[in-house]
């Protein structure tokens, strides 16, 4: 029982990239394998050492291909005004006529892998099926391990089933005996587009991780933003955490994070407060929907995990280093001369003998060995904190959510929103430091609302008039209370004020307990903040003066802010809904009003 679009679809891309062959992935460990030694045998992979990373591989690319490229990012609406300031635009039709001039003949002497792939658990009325079409096994291998892929999914799809359409080249045709390289790319040529309303995904040029893994970034978030808004969901850049309280209460948390600060180590984390349980159901991505009993419900549509390397080690994140034990794929880590892999920050002390990620050996270099991009990829399964209900088709009934950056200054550790719209206002008003996750400068300010600056599909204004909509669409007492943290406050000495990682475990506890009710807050000009003594800080050494730092409320600071944010806001124009407008507003009138008070 064959898909008759699919199957068009599928003659259609070979007769345009014209492969030496079509292979239909079936997911299984053979196929997978398969992937690895064809990986291994052109120089793309090596195997590490069985003993220590077992069923595991180093994968390098090439230097200039090691982050997902925004600047060659768009959106293809029909109109110009639906993808908005925030993305890039092109025609579509243009943009498919640059596109089928690149394709056209890109696969040659390659294999044309088709990868059927369900974002969700494979059957679930909330997971959304996916094909995407790929001359890239490193693409397949990690494909098998971030989605649920195969034969199975073809039959749920069944001969008439809609499916979201990803077309990706690493855009390097083989010519007749032409031996390959080991990363294949293009250097010229980027293009990771996006077309909303036919819901198609073109990717031309890179292998990397979020530019070439279709069903992460561009299926889940871009192209499901837009599906979320059109069917009345949401589909957001968050990780999901089940916390377990000494009294065996449980609470499900999402929390929306811009790449790489440490939304997969807040997901496994090992609270420090005795008693208290994380354990994970998601880690980078959340599709939440409205369930029967009028609560937002999330589904993590992932399998796996593609996380950032650098910085994760037994003190910072065990539960990931357990997850790694085996079956992982790593890529541009440094290699130890025992086989196995490492990174900065896995241990204090570089070891001996080391390879870096560009090839070259590291002995007594200054030079970073694994490349701060530098990623793994392993199934969620593996993860010895997975919450048992990770995969339950109905997802978890959320109870807060939380929206971070990582803002070295201004912004307090904790704070708590009035109401719904006031919290959209502080997804909307997230604001972030830069990190390498992306191509470009980093550690720059820019805002990045709700983590979704280079994931939401659509206009960013009708995106937030989205999230203001669900007041209407449930009792406003079921929808989850809304916080900002900041774990990256730094001190005047430049320092961390916080400790982070297992210390926010505190702050997690204060959150239940003012859903509970029972944990006190003070009100403030932007927020309601914990009152002193309500921040459980017992078996934690803290400078005297760094609660004050934490918890304090510059107000001056806060003015300065005001001016970013009606920037950053005025670029969207009528876009701009109503309610944030009004909610710039009051809040310059509360700081306003507390410095007139304060003088
Ligand atoms: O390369 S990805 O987009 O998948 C990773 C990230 O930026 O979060
Ligand atoms: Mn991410």
């Amino acid at each position: 029982m064959r898909n008759a679009k699919l199957d068009a679809w599928v003659e259609e891309a070979a007769a345009l990239c014209k492969p030496d062959r079509i292979h239909w992935c079936d997911g299984s460990t053979a196929e997978h394998d398969e992937m690895i030694r064809l990986m291994v045998h052109a120089g793309t992979a090596v195997p590490l050492d069985d003993a220590k990373r077992p069923g595991s591989v180093l994968v390098r690319s090439h230097p200039a291909d090691v982050a997902r490229v925004e600047d060659r990012t768009f959106i293809c609406s029909a109109r110009k005004e639906d993808a908005g300031p925030t993305n890039n635009w092109a025609e579509p039709a243009e943009m498919k006529a640059t596109l089928r001039g690149l394709f056209d003949g890109a696969m040659a002497g390659r294999t044309m892998y088709v990868i059927p792939y369900s974002m969700g658990p494979v059957g679930s009325p909330i997971a959304n099926i996916g094909v995407e079409i790929t001359d890239s096994p490193y693409v397949v291998a990690n494909m098998h391990l971030m989605t649920r892929v195969g034969t199975r999914v073809l039959e749920v799809l069944g001969p008439d089933g809609e499916f979201v359409r990803g077309l990706h080249s690493v855009g390097m045709p083989l010519g007749p005996n032409e031996p390959d390289v080991p990363w294949p790319h293009n250097i010229e040529h980027k293009y990771i587009t996006h077309f909303p309303e036919t819901r198609e995904i073109m990717s031309f040029g890179s292998g990397y991780g979020g530019n070439a893994l279709l069903g992460k970034k561009c299926h889940a978030l871009r192209i499901a933003s837009v599906q979320a808004r059109d069917e009345g969901w949401l589909a957001e850049h968050m990780l999901i955490l089940k916390l377990t309280n000494p009294e065996g209460k449980r609470y499900y948390i999402t929390g929306a994070f811009p790449s790489a600060c440490g939304k997969t180590n807040l997901a496994m984390l090992e609270p420090t407060l005795p008693g208290w349980r994380v354990e994970t159901v998601g880690e980078d991505i959340a599709w939440m929907k409205l369930g029967a009993d009028g609560r937002l419900r999330a589904i993590n549509p992932e399998a796996g995990f593609f996380g950032v390397a650098p910085g994760t080690s037994m003190g910072s994140n065990p539960n990931a280093m357990r997850t790694l034990n085996a079956d992982a794929i790593y890529t541009n880590c440094a290699i130890t001369p025992e086989g196995d892999v490492w990174w900065e920050g896995m241990t204090g002390e570089a070891p001996e003998g080391m390879t870096d990620w560009l090839r070259r050996p590291h002995n007594g270099s200054a030079r970073k060995a694994a490349h701060p991009n530098a990623r793994f990829t392993v199934a969620a399964r593996q993860c010895p904190v997975i919450a048992d209900e990770w995969e339950d088709p109905e997802g978890v009934p959320i109870d807060a959510i939380l929206f971070g950056g990582r803002r070295s200054s201004t912004i307090p550790l904790v704070t708590e929103a009035f109401d719904w719209a006031h919290g959209t206002f502080l997804g909307a008003t997230a604001g972030s430091e830069t990190t390498a996750a992306a191509v470009g400068a980093v550690g720059q300010l820019r805002r990045d609302p709700m983590a979704m600056l280079p994931f939401c599909g659509y206009n960013m204004g009708d995106y937030w008039a989205h999230w203001l909509s669900f007041e209407g669409r449930t009792d406003a007492a079921k929808l989850p209370k809304v916080f900002f943290v900041n774990w990256f406050r730094k001190g005047a000495d430049g320092k961390f004020l916080w400790p982070g990682f297992g210390d926010n475990s505190r702050v997690l506890k204060w959150v239940t307990e003012r859903i509970e009710g029972t944990a006190a807050a003070v009100d403030s000009p932007i927020g309601r903040l914990p009152a002193p003594d309500a921040l459980d800080l017992s078996g934690l050494a803290l400078p005297g003066s760094a609660m004050g730092e934490l918890l304090a409320v510059d107000v001056d600071g806060w003015l300065d802010e005001v001016g970013l944010i009606r920037d950053h806001f005025a670029r969207f124009g009528d876009k701009l809904p109503a309610a944030m407008a009004d909610a710039v507003d009051q809040l310059e009138a509360r700081l306003r009003a507390a410095k007139a008070g304060a003088a």
